[in-house]
């Protein structure tokens, strides 16, 4: 049996219950079996193994009193993963379905995610199973200060650098980051996503959404194709999916879909961004809402967005929300090509699908990586004490998504598996984090 499927039982057994994290082992490590078996050495230091196991993961108590008076608990996780290229880098998660398992599969993720920038970061990521929906202000900010209470002593500017994620935006960032001031005494860069009056970087806020639009468009046009002109359905009504709707609508596309837990809109005559940022973003709302300001539309509730006919699809909302009968449909209507904005929100079955009916089908770790790269940026920017323009950190992301898809797609071609996307994101990010390790010794 090969090294790479021995690892693999492996890691299945040690870690049971951990089905997310499965899944992103077996992606990866199932792509990785070629240039793996073609370099005996990586066998003999361990590489997969250690490649595998966080380097510490850190769970605590998170208690709180909410507005009735009442104690709450919840549970706290960071997972550092790899800081083999840098310090620990990725965001926080606070949703109810946040367990050990999540965590790991994101950080296992962001360490290959983190390598593909091209910037020095290593991978973790963290977060909590508490929930900040129907929360008042006080409910959050006292969350977040007993969250960070714990947190401090394991982070730091050089040593991991925590950011956002599903239901940490710059509010949560903003408590987080006053929290650990106070502990620690010292005005630092050790979270981003920052508010720009205190650290932030323009144009993080963005990031994500229009860097997994710079890599889609330049994907297409190495194909032939272009995102104007063409219907785009994006799902997430979030940070990721608002700002990847705006650059395609700036790029000449129509984006016809949008959805959140509840269920989806459909407009036909294209979003109207305006419309669901004063849902989601000022009311803290739910999508539903969207119909009432827009006649022509249609809100269905729970799943069904990828039946939506489209050239390209953008998944943009959580994990595994694109399975095998969504990539069926899709195929069927003709689509063209599909970004991940989300972390692994396409099945393992769905990701094959696509790649055999040669759909451009672009992974998480290379298309949503705009994000974390924009946090390096605004670690660069705090460190140096300079605050960069808008244009300037904009140019960089599309730079730096330009230089991902040229070298996802190179690393593809070199390894025999032209357009696969997802061999080349794993084989281009395990390179520069394998190198890095074996120069290093067994730590
Ligand atoms: P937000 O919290 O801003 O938005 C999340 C959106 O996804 C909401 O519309 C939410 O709906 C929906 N959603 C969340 N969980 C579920 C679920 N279980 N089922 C259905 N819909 C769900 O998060 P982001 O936009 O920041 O993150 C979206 C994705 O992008 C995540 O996978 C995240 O890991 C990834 N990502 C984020 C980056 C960033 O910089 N923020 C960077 C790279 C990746 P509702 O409001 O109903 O909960
Ligand atoms: O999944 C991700 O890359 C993020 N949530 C962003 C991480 C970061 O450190 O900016």
């Amino acid at each position: 049996m090969s090294y790479t499927k021995r690892v693999l039982e492996k890691v299945i057994k040690l870690n049971p219950n951990e089905p997310e994290f499965h899944q992103a082992a077996t992606e990866v490590l199932t792509s990785l079996q070629p240039y793996v078996d073609a370099h005996p050495e990586y066998e003999k230091a361990g590489i997969l193994e250690r490649l595998c196991e966080p380097e510490r993961i850190i769970i605590f108590r998170v208690p709180w009193i909410d507005d009735s008076g009442k104690v709450q608990v919840n549970k706290g996780y960071r997972v550092q993963f790899n800081s083999a290229i840098g310090p620990y880098k990725g965001g926080l998660r606070f949703h109810p379905s946040v367990s050990l398992s999540i965590i790991k599969f994101l950080g296992f993720e962001q360490v290959l995610k983190n390598s593909l920038t091209g910037l020095p970061i290593g991978g973790g990521k963290g977060g909590s199973d508490f929930d900040p929906k129907g929360k008042s202000e006080r409910e959050i900010m006292a969350f977040c200060q007993s969250f960070m209470t714990e947190l401090y002593r394991h982070i730091g500017e050089d040593t991991d650098v925590p950011a956002g994620d599903i239901g940490v935006g710059e509010r949560e960032i903003g408590y987080l980051y006053g929290q650990y001031k106070r502990l620690v005494n010292s005005f630092s860069g050790v979270l981003t996503c920052k508010g720009l009056s205190y650290g932030g970087s323009l144009g993080r806020t963005e990031a994500t959404g229009y860097g997994l639009v710079y890599l889609v468009e330049e994907m297409l046009r190495q194909h032939g194709h272009s995102i104007e002109g063409k219907t785009v359905a994006v799902s997430g009504a979030g940070n990721v999916a608002i700002y990847a709707t705006e650059k395609v609508q700036q790029l000449g596309g129509k984006v016809v879909s949008m959805s959140d837990s509840d269920g989806f809109v459909y407009d036909a005559e294209g979003i109207d961004l305006q419309v669901v940022r004063e849902i989601k973003e000022v009311r803290r709302g739910r999508l539903s809402e969207y119909a009432r300001y827009r006649k022509n539309a249609v809100y269905t509730p729970g799943k069904g967005i990828w039946n939506i006919k489209c050239d390209i699809a953008l998944p943009c909302a959580t994990q595994n929300e694109l399975n095998e009968e969504d990539a069926k449909e899709l195929i069927k209507n003709g689509v063209i090509a599909v970004g991940e904005g989300a972390n692994m929100p396409t099945t393992l079955r769905a990701t094959e699908m696509l790649i055999e009916n040669r759909v451009l089908f672009v992974p998480g770790k290379a298309a949503n990586a705009g994000g974390v790269a924009v946090s390096g940026l605004e670690m660069s920017q705090n460190s140096t004490r300079t605050a960069w323009s808008f244009e300037k950190v904009d140019r960089k992301l599309r730079e730096i998504m330009i230089n991902i898809y040229d070298n996802i797609s190179s690393v593809a071609k070199e390894v025999g598996q032209e357009d696969n996307f997802v061999v080349g994101a794993n084989v281009a990010g395990f390179k520069k984090i394998a190198d890095a390790m074996m120069r290093q010794g067994i730590v």
